[in-house]
């Protein structure tokens, strides 16, 4: 790239930095993107004229409320919620809603820009948003729950609807949630809209595979990249950090394709099993108990739980960061390498740091960024939109069938891509181009918007 462009963007970087203050992971979540755009700017100097960038950076509309709630013993709470509505240029706004209690507007602000290319990269029509609060549904009761996702939809069901913006979950915010937030939803509104929010339970209104999309939607986007090297899941020892809804769906899909999973972990610790992880086990503690990782070793003895542990640790062939933003560092990566890894693929969002991504690609670690490898599960929401729009529910064989055809595009479009711009190999470069081209390319016909 010419040192000119270099600066160009730099300064358009250092630009929304300064309107952004203190906002470090939308920040980071940016220049990752600018950092692969150079290419693009001098085929396309339209897009600079245009101030595509900077449009882009800037959400379209910030909401920003408070979520008053009494626990069960009376005691009056306080929470702020927000949805970011990044870009409708592709459809309705659509992303998730994050609870945990780390969730400032920054968060919400990555999480919501990296969706904009996701959901482009889908080639479904839907734009991109992300909301969520800072409540901690840890340790809460059914009831609190309830409460508090009926006064968080009281403020948001004024800016949502089935054209509009559609939320799902994310960390924080699985069936149970999605149950009373659009219950509470239908009640605000007088309206059975099922196509307002996704990952309903399939008793009102949701999709088949849904559930599972993430997590098989990364798997199958893995075992494509392997085998484009001439490699497979068949006898790979495999880590997923986290045991929430991507890790437990990335894990079973790696188990029916032949390989092992040996650890998964929580924010509290490490489980590491040498027999491959018991998925029932793990399904039972998280899915119905809603308890800590820990406890598997009370149904698998010869398992080993370290509390604070650290799963990279762990030798392995294929690393899936699968529980939270940068999860995984340059000392990680390194052990990682060491220890003899050969694929790095993120379920989660920007889990891998900067510098341990450089890490990765120049020591020749397949390495793909999550825009294009967890792009599974939003794409199944569009699915699930589709079904609610013709009133139709299709079968998980159908659905699933959908979906890997969807991950087959996106790992074709991101590995063209790179071929394109001489980076064969780069999906981090492949996925940003994409993804930008197809929002800018949308974006200019519609005038200044
Ligand atoms: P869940 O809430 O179901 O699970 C999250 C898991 O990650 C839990 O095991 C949790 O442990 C762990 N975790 C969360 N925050 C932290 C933290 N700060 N430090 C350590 N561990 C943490 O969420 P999901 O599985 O839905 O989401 C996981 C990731 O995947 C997120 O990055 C999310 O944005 C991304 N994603 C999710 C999609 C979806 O469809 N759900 C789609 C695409 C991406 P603990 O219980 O201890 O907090
Ligand atoms: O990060 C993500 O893509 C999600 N949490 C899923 C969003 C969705 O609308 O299904």
């Amino acid at each position: 790239m010419s040192s000119i462009m270099h600066e160009k963007i730099e300064a358009i970087y250092r630009q929304i930095v300064n309107r952004n203050p203190g906002e470090v992971e939308f920040h980071q979540a940016v220049k990752e993107v600018l950092d692969t755009l150079g290419v693009v700017l001098i085929k396309h100097p339209e897009y600079l004229d245009q101030k595509l960038i900077e449009r882009i950076c800037e959400p379209e509309r910030q909401i920003i409320f408070r979520v008053p709630w009494v626990d069960d013993k009376g005691e009056i709470h306080i929470n702020r919620g927000f949805r970011v509505q990044f870009s409708s240029v592709m459809g309705p706004y659509k992303g998730g809603l994050r609870f945990h209690p780390s969730v400032y507007l920054g968060i919400i602000k990555f999480l919501g820009f990296e969706q904009i290319f996701k959901n482009a990269l889908t080639g479904m029509p839907i734009g991109g948003a992300k909301g969520g609060s800072d409540f901690d549904p840890k340790g809460k009761s059914d009831a609190e729950i309830m409460r508090f996702c009926q006064s968080f939809m009281i403020e948001l069901h004024h800016y949502i609807g089935e054209h509009t913006d559609v939320p799902a979950g994310d960390i924080g915010v699985g069936g149970r949630e999605i149950g009373y937030l659009f219950g509470q939803y239908k009640r605000l509104t007088n309206k059975f809209e099922p196509g307002v929010i996704t990952g309903k339970g399939m008793a009102y209104g949701g999709s088949l595979v849904r559930k599972e999309a993430t997590g098989y939607g990364l798997v199958y986007f893995t075992d494509m990249m392997l085998k484009m090297k001439g490699e497979s899941f068949e006898g790979k020892t495999v880590l997923v950090s986290g045991s929430g809804n991507v890790a437990i769906y990335a894990m079973e899909k790696v188990a029916q394709l032949g390989g092992k999973v040996v650890a998964c972990s929580d924010s509290d610790g490490v489980i590491y099993d040498a027999d491959g992880i018991n998925l029932d086990t793990i399904k039972l503690i998280k899915e119905q108990q809603h308890k800590r990782i820990k406890e598997y070793a009370s149904y698998h003895p010869k398992a080993m739980y370290k509390e604070k542990g650290v799963i990279w640790d762990i030798p392995c062939d294929v690393a899936l960061p699968c529980a939270t933003q940068n999860e995984l560092n340059t000392k990680h990566a390194e052990t990682l390498i060491k220890n003899g890894c050969i694929c790095v693929t993120e379920g989660a969002n920007m889990p891998t740091t900067p510098d341990a991504i450089s890490v990765l690609q120049s020591n020749g670690v397949l390495y793909a960024p999550g825009k294009a490898t967890n792009a599974g599960g939003v794409a199944t929401s569009a699915l699930e939109m589709q079904q609610n729009a013709c009133r139709d529910t299709w079968t998980f064989d159908y659905t699933d069938a959908r979906l890997q055809t969807i991950m087959r595009g996106i790992h074709q479009t991101c590995y063209e891509t790179a071929e394109e711009y001489s980076v064969p190999g780069n999906y981090l470069i492949g996925a940003n181009i994409a993804g930008f081209c197809r929002v800018a390319n949308a974006m200019i016909p519609l005038g200044l918007i």
